[in-house]
């Protein structure tokens, strides 16, 4: 009896100590969130929320360099009243990284919630890419595998030591799922069922002046794949009917956003409207390149599929019904 009473009691404690961390931000526009710099926004639906995850930039005024150490997580039912609920993964969750929280993407499958991220490896020159599971797509998450799926030495490519950054996974209708990742070179491997092995080996994509940044999401049976390029970046995009390619290129999806070298971008469709969540400096204090904050605009679709240029604004979006 006193054993039920003290696990009840260790649960309803965790639970509250839970949710006193949770906090409740009624975005004013863009940036959504203003209370500190969020950059690489990643984002997808699960039951009536949408779920955002980001980095976050803790690079003091003054420090023109990344230092990001943790992943945040937003969740939203209607795009404008945003929940923070505790940050969800840490470097430290990865004891072979060192540092470096960069950019990620959560996916969900059979009930698990996948967690690719960019992130310094420890002992291997290099970015490498970890995944991390959690039974919530608030987690606590954990490193899935305990060692990098993909590490700077399996590309060998570009002869840079981050070219492997950036994940971003997408299951296709036929179950497959595919890892996009990349800096310089865009490349791409299937992996297993298990969404923690690679299946196949790693493929390059040929697609133009490619920086980094892919986002790969799949519309009426077009493959998208939205990426960096250039820098300070644009967001340009190609389309395909086959994940494989060819790629066609199809041009700049979003400007530079001018007061941020970088712009890193997420595509969703939510309540019948479609988004482009993407990061800029513009928090005036201290905002730029290293102090990056998270915004969303919508994105609009032409008839033939082809998207229409963005137009980055300061209002944002409205509540989605
Ligand atoms: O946040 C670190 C890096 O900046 C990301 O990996 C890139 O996409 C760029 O946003």
């Amino acid at each position: 009896m006193k054993k039920i009473f003290l696990s009840l009691l260790g649960f309803s404690i965790s639970f509250l100590a839970a949710k006193a961390q949770e906090k409740i931000i009624v975005s004013k526009g863009n940036p959504i969130i203003t209370d500190k710099y969020t950059a690489d926004p990643a984002a997808f639906v699960y039951g009536d929320s949408v779920y955002l995850y980001t980095g976050h930039d803790v690079a003091p005024k003054g420090k023109e360099r990344y230092e990001m150490h943790e992943w945040l997580c937003y969740s939203s039912a209607d795009m404008v009243t945003w929940k923070e609920h505790p940050s969800p993964l840490n470097v430290k969750s990865f004891a072979w990284a060192s540092d470096d929280a960069w950019a990620s993407q959560v996916i969900e499958r059979d009930g698990k919630f996948y967690w690719y991220v960019a992130i310094q490896h420890g002992s291997i020159h290099g970015k490498s890419i970890g995944v991390a599971v959690a039974d919530n797509p608030r987690g606590p998450f954990k490193d899935a595998i305990g060692k990098a799926l993909i590490t700077n030495d399996m590309t060998t490519d570009v002869k840079i030591s981050w070219d492997d950054i950036d994940p971003t996974v997408i299951i296709d209708d036929d179950g497959q799922a595919y890892l996009f990742w990349g800096n310089q070179r865009c490349y791409y491997a299937k992996l297993k069922k298990n969404m923690v092995e690679l299946d196949g080996p790693v493929q390059k994509v040929e697609v133009p002046e490619f920086t980094e940044a892919p986002w790969i999401h799949k519309r009426k049976k077009w493959y998208y794949l939205s990426y960096a390029s250039g820098f300070p970046e644009k967001i340009v995009y190609a389309m395909s009917r086959n994940i494989n390619g060819p790629w066609e290129y199809k041009g700049i999806l979003n400007e530079i956003a001018g007061n941020s070298n970088t712009n890193h971008q997420a595509i969703i469709d939510f309540k019948g409207k479609s988004y482009f969540i993407y990061h800029n400096g513009a928090i005036n204090t201290d905002g730029g390149s290293f102090r990056r904050s998270v915004c969303i605009d919508y994105l609009n679709y032409n008839s033939d599929g082809t998207i229409k240029r963005i137009v980055m604004t300061s209002e944002g979006v409205k509540k989605a019904k």
